[in-house]
C-alpha cells in the first residue's frame, strides 16, 4: 500500500524537500506546508520550494514566509515529494532539484495523475490533497501542529467550494471540525482571506468580464472568455474564480472559463460539471486533466476557435434528453 511506502520512507530518511505546482491554490500550497509540519515534528530537515514562491493571495497560510524559489546551494535533499500535482512539467522550473534526490514521492487526488514518482500515493477519492497530509499525520501519530490545522483547513474549504462540491461528505466535515478545534481556528477569517480579499479594480474588471457570459441555446453549457488585452490587467484571484460564475447558471450542467494566456495561438480552459458530466475526460481529449467535476486543460487557436472545438467535446458527453441523443453530427 503507497500510505505505507510513504510512511516508511519518511521514517528512513532525514532531508526532504517538498513542492507544489506553479501558481499554487491553497489545496497545493497548504498542503506542502502541512507536510512541512509533519516533517519538522518527526524532527527531519525540510524546505519547501515552490516555482514562483508564496502567491500574494497565499500569505496567510502559516509558514508561506518560509517558501523558497530554489534550494541553497550545496543543500541536497534525499527525498523529494510532490503534493497536488498531477503532471510532473506542473512543478515548472524546480523538475531538476526534485529529480536529484534519490526518491521521487507523489501524493495527489488527480483522477489524471501521471504515475511520476517512485512512489505514488493518489487517492482520487480523497477531497484535497490536504485531506491525504491529515491522514497521514494520523496514520504516523504525529499531532498536528495550529499551523498544519490552518494550512489543511484552508485546503479543504478550497477544493470543496466550500463544503459545496460533490466531494464535501460527511468524513470531510468531520476533518474540518478536527481541525477547527485543533488550530482554534475561526472560519470567517480563513473565509475572509480566501474569498473576501479582491482589489476593487479587480472585481470591476470582473464585471466586464461577466458580460462575456453565455450559454449554448438548451442552457445545458455555459462560458465566460477572457481575451488576452484583459488578462493583463486583472489579478489571477479573479481568474481562478471565473468559472464558478457559468458554473451558478441555473440549469447549466458543464461550465467553462476561457482566457488567452500571453503566448498566442492556445487558449486555457478551466471546466467544471454539475455532476452528470465526467469534465475530467473532456479535458483529457484536450491534453489535460484533473477530477470528475473540476478539470483544466489548453486548446490550440483562438479564443472562438477553441471555444468551438470546446463545445462540440462537450456536446459528445452530455446525457440524452427528450429521447434525442447528445451525440447528433
Ligand atoms: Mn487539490
Amino acid at each position: 500500500m503507497s500510505l505505507k511506502k510513504v510512511t516508511e520512507a519518511i521514517r528512513r530518511n532525514k532531508r526532504f524537500m517538498v513542492s507544489a505546482h506553479i501558481n499554487p491554490e491553497s489545496d497545493a500550497l497548504g498542503s506542502a506546508l502541512a507536510l512541512k509540519e509533519l516533517l519538522r515534528k518527526l524532527g527531519k530537515e525540510v524546505k519547501v520550494v515552490n516555482d514562483g514562491g508564496t502567491p500574494g493571495a497565499l500569505e496567510f497560510l502559516p509558514g508561506s514566509e518560509t517558501v523558497l524559489r530554489t534550494l541553497p546551494k550545496g543543500w541536497k535533499p534525499e527525498i523529494a515529494l510532490t503534493v497536488d500535482v498531477p503532471v510532473f512539467a506542473r512543478v515548472g522550473g524546480i523538475g531538476h532539484l526534485l529529480r536529484q534526490a534519490k526518491c521521487l514521492i507523489s501524493i495527489d487526488h488527480h483522477v489524471s495523475h501521471e504515475r511520476f514518482g517512485h512512489i505514488n500515493w493518489v487517492d482520487p477519492a480523497a477531497a484535497a490533497t490536504g485531506e491525504m497530509i491529515y491522514r497521514l499525520h494520523r496514520a504516523m501519530h504525529v499531532p498536528i501542529s495550529k499551523a498544519a490545522a490552518v494550512c489543511m483547513y484552508a485546503a479543504l474549504v478550497t477544493d470543496t467550494g466550500s463544503f459545496k462540491y460533490r466531494n464535501t461528505n460527511s468524513a470531510v466535515h468531520r476533518i474540518a471540525a478536527d481541525l477547527l478545534k485543533i488550530g482554534k481556528i475561526n472560519p470567517m477569517i480563513i473565509s475572509q482571506h480566501l474569498y473576501e480579499a479582491h482589489r476593487l479594480k479587480d472585481l470591476r474588471l470582473l464585471g466586464e468580464i461577466l458580460t462575456s457570459l453565455k450559454s449554448t441555446p438548451d442552457g445545458r453549457v455555459a462560458w465566460v472568455e477572457v481575451p488576452r488585452a484583459l488578462m493583463r490587467k486583472v489579478g489571477s484571484e479573479v481568474i481562478d474564480e471565473l468559472v464558478n460564475y457559468p458554473r451558478a447558471v441555473k440549469g447549466v450542467e458543464v461550465a467553462i472559463a476561457m482566457r488567452e494566456p500571453p503566448q498566442k495561438g492556445e487558449v486555457r480552459c478551466s471546466l467544471r460539471s454539475k455532476g452528470a458530466v465526467d469534465v475530467d475526460k473532456i479535458a483529457r481529449v484536450f491534453g489535460g486533466g484533473g477530477h470528475m467535476a473540476a478539470s483544466g486543460c489548453t486548446v490550440s487557436g483562438t479564443l472562438p476557435q477553441a471555444r468551438q472545438k470546446m463545445l462540440a467535446e462537450i456536446q459528445k458527453h452530455l446525457p440524452k434528453r427528450n429521447g434525442r441523443t447528445a451525440h447528433r453530427r
